[in-house]
């Protein structure tokens, strides 16, 4: 079956907004407006996102509210909170089927490459892109290099193989975060072949650097980013909604 990719684009362009940060880290990550997922899906919607990420819990209890938005639902499959120290892993809670139920059209698995589980995260991301594209459900890969045999290796190699794996696993999307320089950047983008590029946000930085970030981004031919913090942080969400997609649709559609 074909993999329905072309509703989470704009001419091969991205954004979407990442909201699985309750689960991830905590909701001191909040504050009284954005602890509020009514608040985050009106986000999404008024910046013409072309996805919103959520656990399932949220788009369960949320359903009517994302449906209005039209905003296409991406499920990352799998969390783990913050609290537990050690080797990073992170299990699968929620299936494809489930994710379909409540209106996914794409799916996410985090795989944290270098730590001691990872054959545990690769294998569930297995059955998982499997199962998805054979619905016709894209998958995107959240790939971070974490664990003690990660520590003192270059920036620019574990970007490329964060990236690489992506296209080797069989993701559609890989989402990296970016640690190094624009030229390594680029050649993280090139060895993910086919497997289309997205970049994290990141902690909330200050908006003229993060900006100059997202050029960066544009001009490596990353398709775009899974911003999260540098967006619902802001004091001003939608202006600064409205600043990244100017640089990410640059010529490529009038949706900024
Ligand atoms: P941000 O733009 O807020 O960094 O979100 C991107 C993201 O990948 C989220 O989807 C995820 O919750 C978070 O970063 C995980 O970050 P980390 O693994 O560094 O805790």
């Amino acid at each position: 079956m074909k993999v329905k990719i072309n509703k989470l684009l704009t001419k091969d362009k991205t954004l979407f907004l990442a909201y699985d940060q309750g689960l991830e880290h905590g909701p001191k990550e909040f504050n009284d407006n954005n602890v509020d997922h009514k608040n985050i899906i009106y986000l999404a919607k008024k910046g013409k996102f072309n996805g919103i990420v959520f656990k399932k819990g949220i788009a369960e209890k949320y359903q009517t509210e994302i449906k209005k938005s039209k905003i296409p639902l991406i499920i990352k499959l799998n969390g783990k909170t913050n609290l537990l120290k050690g080797e990073p892993i992170s299990r699968q809670i929620c299936s494809v089927e489930e994710a379909i139920e409540v209106g996914a059209s794409a799916v996410g698995y985090t795989i944290y490459i270098g730590s001691e589980h990872e054959s545990l995260m690769l294998e569930e991301f297995g059955k998982i892109e499997k199962e998805a594209h054979e619905k016709g459900i894209p998958v995107v890969a959240w790939i971070y290099p974490r664990g003690k045999s990660v520590k003192g290796k270059s920036k620019r190699e574990l970007m490329a193989y964060a990236t690489r794996t992506g296209l080797e696993i069989g993701a559609d999307i890989v989402k990296i975060k970016y640690e190094g320089n624009l030229k390594d950047l680029s050649w993280a983008v090139k060895s993910a072949g086919r497997t289309k590029v997205v970049i994290a946000g990141g902690t909330k930085q200050n908006e003229k650097e993060f900006l100059e970030e997202v050029k960066e981004i544009k001009e490596s031919g990353a398709i775009g980013l899974a911003v999260g913090r540098n967006v619902w942080q802001n004091p001003k969400p939608l202006k600064i909604t409205k600043k990244i997609k100017k640089i990410v649709f640059k010529n490529d559609s009038n949706k900024s």
